[in-house]
């Protein structure tokens, strides 16, 4: 049985691409591994955040897991801030890993954008965290979606540095998991851009909590071309020719989790206002009742805080030995 370990930002406006890349794949996950789910409050600071508005987000960020089928009792669904040994074991990469490496990060250079010398030091070293999110589980494998693969790189280069270093076998190799074709799913405005919780117009993304008006307008809405549907022919185009057209058949191929030339087969050469309309339909069968069980979990506060203080233990009592073998491996005296 393989360790999971994979983690969701709250940063708000929960997307179906955090869903199609990640959330739903941790549910799949479920019955061959031992899983630790996390609301990576820590990694959401390193841009601003309203203090209260971030409780919010966090217990949204739980109530999406739970929604999705995510099951608590079985594996472990915290909060990144109740167990300090992910940022104790960060310090320790922060020290491993090379500021070359974090300077290859496309994340961060798309995050801190023009105004690079005022981005936080956390920003910067947001993927030594992540390692040692992964790590001071000593997790295997790890579902994310296409965008995190740099730092799932990063994390297997601090793991084999440290290792080499100190001359032991402390940390496996971690093994990306990205698990279906809707690794990416990109904006409904701009099919180049990735669908991103910070997008600016709500447009740019389905939103796990939106109601079947808000689903069917978006949808409606989406950015296409004036050519039919993609049949699959050379001459109906690709995804770099026609990146909406192929965004939107790949957001129903994941959702009906079927291969994206079906789609093709069935819907190619219709006009995108009848394939909407069947995506509508699909998007809100699938979506609608995950938004309707975060709601139901939304008026409930107190369980949804249950579940990441009981989450916490159990992460902290895992960690903490690993912790402890780290420190004694870099020879720091213990009480
Ligand atoms: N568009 C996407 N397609 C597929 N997977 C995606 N993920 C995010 N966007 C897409 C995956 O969702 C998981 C959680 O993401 P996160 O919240 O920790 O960080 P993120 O990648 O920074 O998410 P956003 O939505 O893009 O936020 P902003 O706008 O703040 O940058 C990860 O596994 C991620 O791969």
């Amino acid at each position: 049985m393989a360790r999971v370990f994979s983690g969701v930002q709250p940063t708000g406006n929960l997307h179906l691409g955090n869903y199609l890349g990640a959330i739903r794949n941790f549910t799949r996950l479920q019955d061959d591994n031992e899983c630790l789910y996390c609301v990576v409050d820590m990694h959401a600071v390193t841009v601003w955040q309203d203090p209260k508005v971030l409780k919010n987000n966090t217990r949204e960020v739980t109530a999406a897991f739970l929604a999705s089928g995510i099951d608590p009792k079985t594996h472990i669904v915290f909060n990144q801030s109740g167990v300090p040994q992910h940022a104790e074991i960060a310090w320790i990469f922060n020290c491993v890993a090379r500021v070359g490496w974090l300077n290859r990060m496309t994340q961060f250079k798309e995050k801190a954008g023009k105004h690079r010398e005022n981005a936080s030091v956390g920003l910067y070293v947001y993927p030594n965290l992540m390692a040692a999110d992964i790590l001071a589980y000593k997790a295997t494998h790890v579902p994310v979606g296409e965008d995190q693969k740099q730092h799932l790189e990063l994390a297997r280069d601090i793991a084999q540095k440290f290792n080499n270093d100190f001359g032991v076998e402390q940390f496996p190799i971690v093994e990306p998991l990205i698990l279906d074709s809707a690794a990416r799913v990109m904006s409904l405005r701009d099919g180049r851009k990735k669908m991103s919780k910070s997008g600016a117009s709500d447009y740019s993304r389905l939103n796990l909590n939106d109601d079947a008006d808000t689903i069917a307008l978006k949808i409606r809405k989406a950015r296409t071309d004036s050519e039919p549907v993609p049949d699959g022919s050379p001459e109906s185009g690709d995804r770099v020719s026609r990146p909406e057209a192929f965004n939107l058949l790949e957001i129903y191929a994941a959702l009906a989790d079927q291969p994206i030339s079906q789609i093709q087969n069935e819907f190619g050469g219709q006009q995108f206002s009848q394939f909407k309309e069947a995506l509508v339909n699909l998007a809100v069968e699938k979506l609608g009742p995950i938004g309707a069980e975060m709601q139901r979990f939304g008026v409930d506060p107190k369980y949804i805080d249950s579940v990441l203080f009981d989450g916490v233990e159990r992460a902290r009592s895992i960690a903490e030995p690993i912790r402890d073998e780290v420190h004694e491996i870099m020879g720091f005296l213990r009480g």
